[in-house]
């Protein structure tokens, strides 16, 4: 389906699956592997027919163990900040997908490993999982986006104190937290989330980025301007052919069936 090394990539039933791929170093995020993954998502928002996206990682050992340690001893200035650029750019895109992402954590989930975690809708992890930022331990920080998205979801003192040990967290207190949303056996983690994200796959498209886009950006101003950009982001499922489709199906006592216009 395409040439990638460091990435598997597969569309079923409407969802997409990307599986980290580079088991033997857990995961770890090299450059080709950043910038197959940039791609792969590159070919998601272009794809219309994709309504989900699930990471995991391969292997039984890790989601992801965070940025190759051997590459990263050898960056200067220079191709640390090229680095640094391509992680912000390929994260940001993670984010701003118009589509739900979910991550299936299946172990380590380290530094850049959360970070991407992070970046995600929500979480699932099997019980195996561990969480960290590790970064300190290496005389660095988080670098694609932890400082700033683990505050928000945990709360400062509970990242602080995570980011200022680097000390990692078993699956149950990443979930007591608030980090993962739910707890699998390993086993079991796969089937979950699949059923999470087919129970996605059948929803309206169009109001599913409207509500992703309405909390996502609705997180970082106040009350009341998250409000107007909610009414217009109603105002505008209000408008499309799906909004027409759900109502009329609850009223004909059927199941509706979206094709994600605004328009027949
Ligand atoms: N990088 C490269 N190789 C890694 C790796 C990593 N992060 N993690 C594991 N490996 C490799 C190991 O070297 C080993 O390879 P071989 O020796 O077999 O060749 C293999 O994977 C298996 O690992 P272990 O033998 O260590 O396995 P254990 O079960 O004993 O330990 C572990 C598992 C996850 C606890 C341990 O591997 C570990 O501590 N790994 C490192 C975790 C870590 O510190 N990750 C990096 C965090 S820092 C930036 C943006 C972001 C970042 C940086 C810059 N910019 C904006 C510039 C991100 C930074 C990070 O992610």
């Amino acid at each position: 389906m395409d040439d990638n090394q460091y990435i598997l990539f597969n569309v079923e039933n409407n969802i997409a699956v990307i599986t980290f791929n580079r088991p033997k170093a857990l995961n770890a995020l090299n450059a080709p592997l950043l910038s197959e993954f940039a791609r792969t998502l590159e070919k998601i928002a272009d794809d219309e027919s994709i309504r989900v996206l699930v990471l995991t990682g391969a292997g039984d050992k890790a989601f992801v163990a965070g940025a190759d340690i051997k590459e990263l001893a050898q960056c200067d200035a220079l191709s640390g900040k090229r680095f640094s650029e391509a992680g912000h750019e390929t994260i940001s895109r993670l984010e701003s997908l118009p589509i739900p992402v979910i991550a299936a954590v299946n172990g380590y989930a380290l530094g850049g490993g959360s970070e991407i975690a992070l970046a995600c809708d929500f979480i699932y992890a099997a019980e195996n999982a561990m969480f960290g930022l590790p970064e300190i331990t290496l005389g660095l920080i988080p670098g694609f986006g932890g400082t700033q998205r683990l505050p928000r979801l945990i709360g400062s003192n509970r990242a602080k104190e995570l980011i200022f040990t680097g000390r990692m967290i078993s699956a149950t207190e990443a979930e007591n937290m608030g980090l993962a949303n739910r707890v699998c056996p390993p086993e079991a983690l796969m089937e979950e989330t699949m059923k999470t994200a087919s129970a996605i796959a059948v929803k309206g498209k169009l109001s599913l980025r409207e509500a992703k886009q309405a909390i996502n950006t609705g997180m970082d101003v106040d009350l009341a301007t998250g409000c107007t950009l909610e009414t217009n982001a109603f105002s505008l499922c209000m408008a499309s052919i799906d909004a027409k489709e759900g109502t009329r199906a609850f009223l004909e006592k059927r199941k509706a069936d979206f094709k994600g216009s605004y328009t027949s």
